[in-house]
């Protein structure tokens, strides 16, 4: 028989554990969990989330590691050319820092037309707009690398500069009178005197899907030319949007080439640069309705991924893109076709572990042991 106490204390156990993620079942946090073999392990906060107290407790709990989700793009920081505005990112700055988290800094440089703020397309570049382009990209590099490395240890520099369908490098209204090459050099050149300490990526969404070849190819083009000509980016940054891509398999999560994924991961490492997991979700819409099987298929994938990925020690971090299915990217973006609610995260809509949760921390218990990032 149970007596009240024991009732009373497990009923207290449970409703701490649907609030903050540590309840019996899962009482190491996935940042213990992850840190036990030299692995950084956190998500993304901000917009539309960051003000949910139990979202941010859920946060303190899990993560070791925090990386804005929009506050450090150019589209907030740069209201036009002239000012900068720092509230929204300093906020998670300083709520990182208080709960003693690392910080990711995304991103210094979208390399995306789509994402540059409107006014860069109406600036008045001048008589000499090479000159006028510069001075707009290292000012803002700077400035914003300048300002966080004392909290910042890893940059997203440039972000997603390869168009995956051409495999050519994009070029954006910076770009155009400076050359694409360039111009993501300079960002990297201009983040390595603003923060000599830190950890430089390149981020993008490649993949280990059978059709994101040519995407790859690109990658590794890029980063080998970036090596070649002295570029100092130090790791790749590997999105792990997983299963997305424009069209939707028609069940299950798309054809994946485990070996041709890790040819790729064996030439990057082989480069000398270190990997990090920067976004982890899974779009699910071609999985079934049925919350119990679509979970299992959902948890599986992220294990089965992960594994590949921390059998790399060159990969010391992990970062999901939102820790619960209330606040992903993909509810609002990428709808399923029955019109249920996406589970794309480890925590559900009320914050309660998913089956994806425990693959993470199966994942990381499984892992070897590495030398811990730099922070
Ligand atoms: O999740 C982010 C979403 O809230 C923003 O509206 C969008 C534009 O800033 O960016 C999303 O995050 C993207 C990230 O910055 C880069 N990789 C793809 C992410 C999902 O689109």
């Amino acid at each position: 028989m149970i007596d009240r106490r024991t009732l009373m204390a497990g009923g207290g156990a449970v409703a701490l554990g649907a609030a903050t993620g540590v309840g019996a079942a899962s009482s190491r946090s996935l940042a213990a969990s992850a840190r036990a073999k030299g692995i950084r392990f956190g998500s993304t906060i901000g917009i539309g989330n960051f003000a949910d107290p139990g979202y941010r407790q859920l946060n303190a709990a899990q993560c070791g590691l925090v990386v804005p989700e929009v506050e450090m793009k150019w589209q907030a920081l740069r209201p036009n050319a002239r000012r900068f505005d720092f509230r929204a990112a300093d906020a998670i700055v300083d709520w990182a820092r208080s709960n003693r988290k690392g910080i990711r800094g995304h991103t210094l440089l979208w390399h995306f037309e789509r994402w540059m703020p409107e006014w860069t397309r109406i600036h008045d570049y001048g008589a000499n707009p090479r000159a006028e382009a510069t001075r707009l990209l290292v000012e803002h590099v700077d400035t914003v690398a300048r300002r966080y490395a004392p909290a910042i240890d890893s940059f997203d520099v440039v972000n997603e500069a390869i168009d995956p369908d051409t495999g050519l490098l994009r070029d954006t209204v910076l770009s155009k009178p400076l050359g694409a090459e360039a111009t993501i050099d300079l960002a990297f050149h201009t983040a390595r005197a603003a923060a000599p300490g830190a950890e430089l990526v390149y981020n993008d969404f490649m993949s280990w899907r059978t059709d994101d070849g040519r995407h790859r190819d690109a990658v590794l083009r890029l980063l080998d030319g970036m090596r070649r000509r002295g570029t100092p980016v130090t790791a790749l940054g590997i999105q792990s949007h997983l299963g997305s891509k424009y069209s939707e398999a028609p069940t299950g999560l798309g054809a994946v080439d485990e070996a041709a994924w890790r040819r790729f991961l064996n030439e990057v490492t082989g480069m000398g640069l270190d990997l990090l997991v920067t976004e982890l979700d899974v779009h699910d819409n071609p999985l079934p309705s049925a919350i119990g099987p679509r979970d299992r298929q959902v948890a599986a994938h992220t294990r089965a991924y992960l594994d590949v990925m921390l059998s790399y020690p060159q990969c010391r971090t992990v970062m999901c893109w939102g820790l619960s299915d209330r606040y992903s990217w993909l509810q609002p973006l990428r709808p399923r076709p029955d019109g249920l609610p996406k589970r794309p995260l480890p925590y559900d809509a009320d914050f309660a572990p998913k089956p994806m949760r425990d693959a993470i921390a199966a994942a990381f218990a499984a892992a070897a042991p590495r030398t811990p990032a730099r922070a």
